[in-house]
């Protein structure tokens, strides 16, 4: 059904409640360095509600003006993004069954009312790597299409813990998420919560 033969794959509750408050931790650590900045769509300018930073070589960024690209630096320090926590190294090895690396972890963070409209990831060069996602804090409702932008939808609830890999066609699926639940975990600290990080480890060069 859904899982397997679209390559996409939902590990519910894949980490425990110590790794996820390990991870929490090392993130949060970073993110003091890579502060969370305001995400401005192409062309508008309209700001996004979510929230973002990036750790690793290359992080995604969007401007008025120069859009959706990957870049070495963030757009508002513009220091290099922190290096990716061991944690998310090995969960990359543990589930993604890509040869290498990730290049870039993308960090999204959700206060309450905050949404990500309907999309499809392909700002990616390595357009057949897999992307592993995490999310940590507050449930949210995700909402995985198909290929195209019309057609059927699918909603399902990503709880704190959970990984979704996304392998194969799946890798091009429209999604979003349409809202998060506040106040239905409280592994975040104060100052985050209510409130939900998502985590998406990309592969994002083509090599060689
Ligand atoms: C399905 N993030 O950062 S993660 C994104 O919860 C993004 O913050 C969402 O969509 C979030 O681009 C969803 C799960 C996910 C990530 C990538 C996908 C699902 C996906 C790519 C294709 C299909
Ligand atoms: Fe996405």
């Amino acid at each position: 059904m859904l899982q397997s033969e679209t390559g996409f794959r939902l590990l519910k509750g894949h980490l425990d409640r110590a790794a996820q408050a390990a991870l929490v931790e090392a993130v949060l650590a970073r993110v003091d360095r890579s502060p969370l900045f305001t995400p401005a769509m192409p062309r508008t300018g309209r700001k996004m509600s979510v929230r973002m930073t990036n750790f690793g070589p290359l992080g995604w960024v969007t401007d008025k003006d120069r859009g959706y690209r990957y870049q070495a630096a963030h757009p508002v320090t513009g220091e290099a993004w922190p290096n990716l926590p061991q944690a998310l190294f090995d969960l990359w090895e543990a589930v993604s069954g890509w040869p290498d690396p990730p290049e870039a972890c993308l960090v999204n963070w959700y206060g309450p009312g905050a949404r990500l409209g309907q999309h499809i990831d392909a700002d990616e060069d390595a357009k057949f790597a897999p992307v592993v996602s995490v999310s940590l804090g507050d449930s949210a409702k995700f909402r995985l299409g198909g290929p195209t932008p019309k057609g059927p939808t699918t909603s399902l609830t990503l709880d704190s813990g959970d990984v979704v890999v996304l392998a194969g066609p799946a890798r091009r699926f429209r999604h979003g998420v349409d809202r998060i639940y506040p106040g239905t975990s409280t592994l975040l600290p104060p100052g985050w919560r209510p409130g939900r990080i998502n985590l998406t480890l990309r592969r994002v060069t083509k090599g060689q």
